[in-house]
């Protein structure tokens, strides 16, 4: 083992010769300063962790997994999986995120940097025992410091690099359904949107805009006209966004089948022939992410899109996902075939079931094929997790390239701690399930906390059927996620906001206004997250280290002044929630005007009828609102409104930029720092500015502790 020192927070130690992933982006130097402590480390055949919790003790992390935001009483298996049920059992998703903070008696944060699989035993086996096992011998293990939960992961959060800002718009609304089918579909889904005049900012292209679903082409009779097509949407205000999938289609003539397997840029098997899997189009080859050249050579691909005006993209089935190999497909036939003429009895018949049913995602089918990096042929299931990391890192570098100043949108289904510098993700096949709307609130802080600020998942559910009021509690929690999509599975009953009744329509679009309304706090959280290593979703123990704070698992910090308590009761019209200290209830529903009331720190039960979204302003503390528009870019920010909820003073900086370039990592973008100060029955307002914001007027709803209102009005010069 070696032990490196980062900074004063972070130490390294190195066990055997770590696979390269490039999730870090700190080095640190070599020290003779032996042990892990803390920890209990075996390096054997595999290396395992260990280590005793103490009774109190809470696991956060481990992003993209399932049950609760405290990992503790769980089994989880870092391994990249393309699973369409996510039932409560399941140990893995489609992402690999290896980062856990121990809170308790002890405190530090736990970085595993390992391609390959790793088991989480977190007081699954045993209650008070934590046990990792890393399916390997080479890994890189990081222990991270800090007297406070947000200390450790601002120190993680430095250690492995800036996360990915995408364009402005892409914090609009946007609509998506795997079943818009031609440009007609298309269209119409546009015109409904205009119609009921509802916001949106971007149609969703699933798979079937490509021909024969090969990437990097159109089909020409669903999709004539493409550049125009793309056009006319963007003149209507709305953008497309295509899906890209891993997957080359194996096609005589098809260009990028043909380059990829004269220049070697596909995985290979273990003969040294392009690896055989299948997917979509049926028989394909996977390019070799892990291959400098081959990356290049993908990312570059884009261009074909984005010379039509495609300025986002979606990468799915990046696990990789396999449907079936010819090996296992001829194992599953031969089986049949000797179970003809048999009596199938209880074993005999599964073992036929299965063999069908295992015929996807196979482990086998991943230990045979192989990457080459750097001349050297890699197996794939030790890098496993890569993958989808590698494919949108191809695709991010590709873009940088194509247009090095402009911001696209880019988002993932697998990935791995590093692609949070790429891209976001969504958090896959969902179900129209109301569990999973609480799933999806206690993914968010931990998949902050690895790294992941662009995040959110298929809002009213993916598989499934979901039902108007379902999608509308949904949304009342994605309203406040960075990426708010609507997405579904062919075969579901449709799920647009005007696939409904009248009544439930004018409630979805009221949310969506708000999520338009709340957009220059949303943006600016977003973008503080990422400049001060925050979190934008964060547990309430992140700001509260009472002990029932820690436990909660149903309620969220949003940026630095609201927390949220979405209803994920089927017909519940309120729901109790739990208060750390007092806070002002601000009720937002059909109307205009909003309902204010201070609230007492402890329990409380609030009423929250389907049309009304309950947003707590914490003390101190202020929120700015602006008014709705039909997209992003028709947002007037001329006057914006802030809320406050003062006891003696707070502050807030308002932070915007074009929303497009790069152009603020050189510090052009606009500020405003605006400081509030409670005088007896009076306010002291205090504005400062920095380029040259938009605001040129601040209304404020001051609050104080007995709930009066007091109106005041700055004008910005
Ligand atoms: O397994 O492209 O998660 O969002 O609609 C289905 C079709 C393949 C999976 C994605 C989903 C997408 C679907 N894809």
């Amino acid at each position: 083992m070696k032990v490196y020192k980062i900074n004063d927070h972070i130490m390294k130690y190195r066990f055997g010769s770590p696979f390269e992933t490039h999730s870090v982006v700190m080095q640190g130097e070599l020290t003779d300063k032996g042990k892990i402590h803390r920890l209990q480390v075996q390096w054997e055949e595999t290396l395992k962790i260990n280590y005793k919790m103490d009774k109190e003790d809470i696991i956060w992390g481990l992003g993209e997994s399932q049950r609760g935001m405290n990992k503790r009483g769980g089994i989880y298996e870092a391994y990249c999986s393309d699973d369409p049920r996510h039932t409560p059992d399941k140990k893995s998703l489609y992402g690999a995120h290896n980062f856990i903070i121990i809170d308790g008696l002890e405190f530090f944060g736990l970085y595993i940097d390992f391609p390959g699989k790793i088991i989480f035993d977190i007081g699954f086996t045993h209650k008070d025992l934590l046990q990792i096992e890393i399916e390997g011998k080479d890994a890189d293990i990081y222990i991270i410091k800090g007297t406070k939960l947000y200390e450790i992961s601002r120190n993680f959060l430095e250690l492995i690099g800036e996360s990915y800002v995408p364009p402005k718009w892409a914090f609009g609304y946007q609509q998506s359904r795997w079943d818009y089918l031609d440009a007609r579909a298309v269209e119409e889904i546009a015109e409904a949107f205009e119609k009921h005049e509802i916001p949106c900012d971007a149609i969703y292209l699933d798979i079937d805009y490509m021909e024969n679903f090969k990437d990097f082409t159109i089909d020409e009779k669903k999709f004539p006209q493409f550049k125009q097509f793309v056009k006319k949407l963007r003149e209507k205000g709305l953008r497309l966004i295509p899906i890209i999938d891993a997957g080359v289609k194996i096609e005589a003539g098809y260009g990028v089948y043909e380059e990829g397997v004269e220049k070697g840029y596909f995985c290979i098997d273990a003969e040294g022939k392009p690896f055989v899997a299948a997917v979509w189009p049926g028989r394909v080859h996977f390019p070799d992410f892990l291959n400098p050249a081959a990356r290049k050579w993908f990312g570059l691909k884009y261009k074909v899109l984005t010379d039509y005006g495609i300025e986002g993209f979606w990468n799915d089935m990046n696990e990789p996902a396999i449907f079936y190999t010819e090996r296992g497909l001829q194992q599953a036939i031969h089986q049949a075939k000797r179970s003809e003429n048999e009596n199938l009895d209880i074993y005999s018949f599964f073992a036929l079931k299965d063999a069908f049913i295992n015929l996807s995602n196979h482990p086998q089918d991943y230990q045979s094929f192989y990457h080459q990096v750097e001349g050297k042929r890699i197996n794939h299931h030790q890098v496993h997790n890569l993958y989808g990391y590698n494919m949108t890192k191809a695709a991010a570098e590709g873009l940088q390239a194509i247009d090095p100043d402009k911001r696209f949108l880019l988002f993932s289904r697998a990935s791995y701690i590093g692609m949070h510098r790429y891209a976001g993700i969504w958090t896959g096949d969902n179900h129209s399930w109301w569990e999973h709307i609480l799933l999806n609130l206690k993914m968010m802080p931990s998949l902050n906390l690895c790294g992941f600020l662009y995040v959110g998942a298929d809002t009213g559910g993916f598989s499934g059927d979901t039902n108007a009021q379902m999608l509308i509690r949904w949304m009342q929690l994605s309203l406040f996620a960075p990426l708010f999509r609507n997405h579904s599975a062919m075969g579901t009953r449709k799920q647009e906001p005007f696939a409904f009744d009248e009544e439930s329509m004018a409630i979805m679009r009221r949310m969506i206004q708000l999520r338009y309304e709340f957009i220059p706090y949303i943006y600016a959280e977003y973008m503080k997250a990422v400049f001060h290593k925050g979190l934008y979703f964060a547990p309430l123990a992140f700001a509260y280290e009472d002990k029932l704070s820690k436990r909660v698992e149903d309620q969220l910090l949003v940026g630095e002044s609201l927390m949220i308590t979405p209803i994920y009761q089927e017909n519940a019209v309120g729901r109790t929630v739990w208060l750390p200290e007092e806070m002002l209830l601000c009720l937002f529903g059909p109307g205009e005007k909003l309902q204010y009331s201070v609230k007492f720190q402890g329990h409380h039960y609030i009423g929250a009828d389907l049309d009304v979204v309950p947003v707590f302003l914490r003390k101190n503390k202020l929120f700015p609102i602006g008014s709705y528009g039909k997209n992003i870019e028709a947002l007037d920010h001329t006057v914006l409104r802030f809320i406050g909820f003062v006891e003696d003073q707070a502050s807030y900086h308002y932070y915007d930029d074009d929303g497009i370039t790069y152009r603020y990592k050189e510090g052009i973008y606009d500020e405003i720092a605006i400081f509030v100060e409670k005088k007896s029955d009076d306010y002291a307002i205090h504005v400062k500015k920095k380029g040259s914001p938009k605001v040129k007027k601040l209304l404020f709803d001051l609050i104080d502790r007995r709930g009066r209102i007091l109106e005041k009005t700055i004008l910005l010069v």
